[in-house]
């Protein structure tokens, strides 16, 4: 299945033009404010966001696992996946691998195709949380904080021979998660796996590239329930600062207890210069992995909002990697991406129709209803057609969703691979 530039001319062709009546409309809005839509249109032309190898295919849940049909198997048949999202979208045109799961066999080969479908090799993601055939040593008991010597030795080494993987792709990060921590209170001492934790990440970062970047990712419990060795932001960033320069704190929306104010972290560590990367979701309970923006739009937008003002006012923060962690039980990947898609474009320009200064200014001057209305005038504007504009102008489909499914692309992929296929996921 591959989607063409005149399948997309077409379908665009059909498409209800009502939007740019309605763009019309937000622009002379937004030109009052003195934010320019035009600019805003660029911007969201330009962003890329990663879309993980692991959500491509169903992910189940520990109870059972229903599959879609016409599901990847092999990488290159995911990055063909990633192809078909980018070709609708214009806005997935990165991959980020995990290893051993998409180890390549013929590196040319998958880069050419890669390539071919205007894809980048993100961020590594290296995999000490599960035991492989043949695995010499076992992560039973920790990988990078374990006990045992030589698990971690281990654990060190698979995540320089993913750094070795991804060199050879162009990649230039690498993502650490770690499953380590405890069950129950007493089993492990806090202080000794934290230390082994850092010796170990610093071990990795000797043996990063000199233009790479080491993201670590912090969760709160989850494999583990009693404790987590990196379990929030400030030990990531601990981490982070013990490691050098090159080393950043990866945020990941599910990663939180509930109520916690992200955008204040996200506030904090760019400030800092030590935000490396973001991982979208959304969530009700826990690290529930949902499409993002079903749940809490509102604070995905005042995660942007932050985000925004870093973005603009924190040279001291590199560019971010930003990437979708997303895991599907009830619907196709693929229209749950272009959903995610869609949701963090929303909120980043809703973000970028803040007027900065003017909600600077409302600060100074501690009319707290005001900065109120400044936020909520942004987030309550329907910005859809900006996105349509984005796309439009950067050749992707008006409605990617519409354009999905009038191309029937999920039976033209089960009719090539079959109804029983198996994606690897989480
Ligand atoms: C597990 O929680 C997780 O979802 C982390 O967020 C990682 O980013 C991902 O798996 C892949 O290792
Ligand atoms: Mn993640
Ligand atoms: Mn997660």
């Amino acid at each position: 299945m591959k989607i063409t530039a005149q399948h997309i001319a077409d379908l665009n062709k059909i498409q209800d033009t009502v939007f740019n009546a309605e763009l019309d409309i937000i622009k002379n809005k937004f030109a009052k404010k003195g934010v320019s839509v035009d600019e805003v249109v660029q911007k969201v032309a330009d962003f890329q966001i990663a879309i993980p190898s692991w959500a491509l295919g169903a992910g189940g849940t520990r109870f059972g696992r229903f599959s879609y049909g016409g599901e990847p198997s092999s990488l290159e048949q995911k990055l063909d996946d990633i192809g078909l999202l980018h070709a609708l979208t214009k806005s997935a045109g990165a991959v980020s691998l995990h290893i051993p799961w998409d180890v390549p066999e013929d590196y040319k080969a998958i880069k050419e195709v890669a390539s071919g479908h205007g894809i980048i090799f993100d961020a590594m993601n290296s995999n000490t949380f599960q035991d492989q055939a043949g695995a010499k040593e076992s992560y039973k008991h920790g990988s990078l904080s374990s006990t045992v010597d030589a698990s971690r030795d281990y654990a060190i080494q698979h995540n320089l021979d993913v750094i070795k993987i991804g060199e050879q792709l162009g990649s230039k990060s690498l993502t650490v998660w770690l499953a380590d921590g405890s069950n129950f209170p007493g089993q492990r001492n806090f202080q000794t796996v934290l230390k082994h934790a850092e010796d170990s990440l610093k071990a990795i970062y000797a043996g990063l590239p000199e233009e790479w970047k080491l993201f670590i990712e912090y969760k709160p419990y989850e494999p583990a329930f009693y404790s987590t060795v990196i379990q929030d932001w400030g030990t990531s960033f601990m981490l982070a600062n013990a490691c050098g320069d090159k080393a950043y704190t990866l945020v990941d929306l599910g990663h939180h207890l509930p109520n916690t104010n992200i955008e204040q972290i996200v506030a904090t560590l760019m400030l800092k210069g030590k935000l490396g990367g973001f991982h979208f979701n959304d969530s009700k309970y826990g690290d529930d992995d949902v499409t993002v923006g079903s749940i809490k739009p509102y604070p995905l937008f005042l995660i942007f909002n932050e985000l925004v003002y870093g973005m603009e006012n924190n040279p001291q923060n590199p560019d971010l990697a930003w990437m979708i962690d997303a895991s599907h039980n009830t619907k196709d990947p693929l229209e749950d991406l272009i959903q995610s898609l869609e949701a963090i474009k929303i909120a980043y320009t809703q973000a970028l129709l803040v007027n900065q200064d003017e909600l600077r200014a409302a600060q100074q001057e501690n009319d707290v209803v005001k900065c109120q209305e400044i936020l909520q005038d942004a987030y309550r504007t329907d910005v859809r057609p900006i996105l349509k504009a984005a796309r439009q102008k950067s050749g992707g489909a008006i409605d990617p969703l519409a354009a999905y499914r009038s191309l029937s692309v999920r039976g033209e992929l089960i009719k090539e691979r079959g109804t029983n296929s198996k994606g690897t996921g989480l």
